[in-house]
């Protein structure tokens, strides 16, 4: 094959040569980039034919097959992938990696709500904004409050049964109660009348009951009654922490859990060459995806004028924190963030179709391995907890749409307001894999915490699933670098592990050589101390 392209090529022509190269070696990518554009050309063409409803269903649902696939993979993918890449650690390096991911994950998003919030206060788009009065906003409630969620985050961590956690997470939620009276009355005068002897308070059956004396039940109000159920919808944060603590104690049984250590490892390889059947059929699905909704867009030259200013303070605010990332990634890793973003061009494109962080984790996985080569015991652990804490660009979107609700009210932002926004929007975006219908009510939850009137919320959901889209992608962006970046850090670790490995594999006999090779940094002497084989130097 690579034959007869060059001999198609003269030899001199080496730039093109180079060229077709490249595209062969990245087919998948420039079909998928293929998909985005013929996505995009085909919507707005068909546009113009305005197509029926059904149509429209059809032209997204191979772009819906390929979100279930895609969903169809996380519960194999991080159950397997976490369990294996804990065990390739040991509690050394776990602690360290764990340390390194959650301070990256913490600091990355409070600068992507400072650059939200720093944006939003300098443009001001919601001065400026008459959407008010021009767009129909209907009402929005939200009982929930922020001890609630925060309560059902921690039960979501505990979950009481692992099977139904595949499915359901634990949510708060308030039922409405009426509330009666119940009162005697006196059943011998007519009309009725209530009796003298009853005072509010008094529990009926206190009264002591005459013959003629009766009682009935009268409609005071109605209240809410806080109630804990259970909503539809994956607990991720439940199994991460299940498979966390597996992986780290399977890890802890050497030998004797070899066969389990085997069977995660099968099951992750196995679902990894899912993933990639299943990157083959994402050009379709991310052409039909798009298709589906450019043609189910409402008339959008209205809503962008009005809301223009607003989704450019967002664009604006995702790209500088994504540059900010790059320069984060640069400085680390000295290498060039513009051929890591090559890289995971793919992911990229993928999380823009399908809005879904989650969704997108197993091509994530794949780019973040295969194309820029970070360790598997790094991504396994780094990314899945990732998708599920780390939104960058969720955190800086919600402190933005909070401020912009304020800023169209008139109210007054002082920095005790602003210091809540962005402590509940980094707050929020930590727990929106785990708080159900997350969208709406962790926006309402930081909009409440301030005192925002949350009516104005719907006129920000109009372009929400654009926003939605472009917002995962940076999450997304977010968790490749922390992942490469802590691959990086953590290389120390990553060798002494395999040399501790390495040396359980040779066993007793090769400790005597002294073949060992001296390590450079700190952390790395006493690693697998535990099993006597303590690093000599030669
Ligand atoms: C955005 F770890 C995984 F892969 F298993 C995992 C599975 C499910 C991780 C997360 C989830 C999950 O349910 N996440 C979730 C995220 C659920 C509801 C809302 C959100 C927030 O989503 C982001 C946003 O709206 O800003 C964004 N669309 O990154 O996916």
């Amino acid at each position: 094959m690579e034959d007869e392209v060059e001999a198609q090529v003269p030899l001199s022509n080496t730039k093109l040569r180079r060229v077709l190269a490249w595209f062969r070696q990245n087919l998948l990518l420039v079909f998928t980039i293929a998909g985005v554009i013929l996505g995009v050309f085909f919507g707005l063409v068909l546009r113009i034919a305005n197509p029926s409803e059904e149509a429209i269903l059809l032209i997204g649902f191979p772009g819906d097959v390929f979100l279930r696939l895609l969903k169809m993979l996380i519960l194999p993918l991080i159950v397997s992938s976490l369990i294996t890449g804990l065990t390739g650690l040991d509690a050394k390096s776990s602690g360290k990696v764990g340390m390194r991911t959650l301070l990256y994950y913490f600091c990355t998003t409070m600068i992507a709500v400072l650059i939200g919030i720093i944006l939003v206060l300098t443009i001001r788009p919601g001065e400026s904004t008459q959407a008010k009065e021009k767009l129909d906003t209907g009402d929005v409630k939200s009982e929930i409050t922020t001890l609630d969620a925060i309560l059902d985050l921690l039960r979501n961590l505990f979950p009481s049964n692992l099977l139904q956690a595949c499915f359901e997470q634990t949510q708060t939620y308030y039922e409405p109660q009426d509330i009666y009276d119940t009162v005697a009355v006196n059943v011998t005068a007519a009309p009725i009348t209530l009796a003298p002897n009853v005072t509010p308070g008094v529990n009926v059956t206190d009264i002591v009951p005459s013959y003629n004396e009766t009682t009935i039940d009268v409609f005071n109000q109605t209240i809410s009654i806080r109630k804990v159920g259970y909503k539809g919808g994956m607990n991720v944060l439940g199994l991460i922490a299940y498979c966390i603590l597996f992986g780290i104690l399977l890890g802890q049984m050497g030998e004797s859990g070899q066969t389990m250590v085997n069977f995660f490892s099968i099951l992750n390889d196995i679902t990894m060459k899912m993933v990639l059947l299943v990157m083959w059929y994402s050009p379709i699905g991310i052409l039909s995806l798009i298709c589906a909704k450019i043609l189910a867009m409402d008339d959008l030259a209205l809503v962008f004028s009005q809301l223009g200013l607003y989704m450019c303070t967002v664009i604006i605010g995702l790209l500088i924190h994504t540059s900010v990332l790059m320069t984060i990634y640069f400085l680390f890793t000295r290498k060039n963030p513009l051929r890591f973003f090559q890289g995971m061009l793919q992911a990229w494109v993928t999380a823009l179709a399908t809005s879904s962080s989650a969704a997108t984790l197993p091509i994530t996985m794949k780019c973040l391995e295969e194309n820029l080569g970070v360790d598997s015991r790094i991504t396994r652990f780094v990314l899945p907890v990732g998708a599920t804490v780390n939104m960058d660009g969720t955190a800086l979107y919600e402190a933005v749409a909070a401020i912009f609700i304020a800023q169209m009210n008139g109210i007054p932002m002082n920095l005790g307001k602003v210091i809540t926004v962005s402590l509940t929007a980094t707050l929020a975006s930590i727990g929106a894999a785990s708080v159900p219908s997350a969208g709406l009510i962790t926006l309402l939850l930081v909009l409440s915490a301030v005192g925002i009137p949350a009516q104005d919320v719907s006129l920000i959901f109009l372009v929400d699933w654009f926003l939605d889209r472009c917002r995962t992608s940076i999450n997304v962006l977010g968790d490749s670098f922390g992942a490469a970046i802590v691959d990086h850090l953590s290389k120390t670790e990553m060798n002494a592990v395999e040399e501790g490995m390495q040396k359980l594999e040779e066993g007793d006999a090769n400790e005597m050589d002294g073949l060992t090779k001296p390590n450079e940094a700190d952390g790395v002497d006493g690693v697998r101390s535990d099993n006597g084989s303590k690093d000599t130097t030669l």
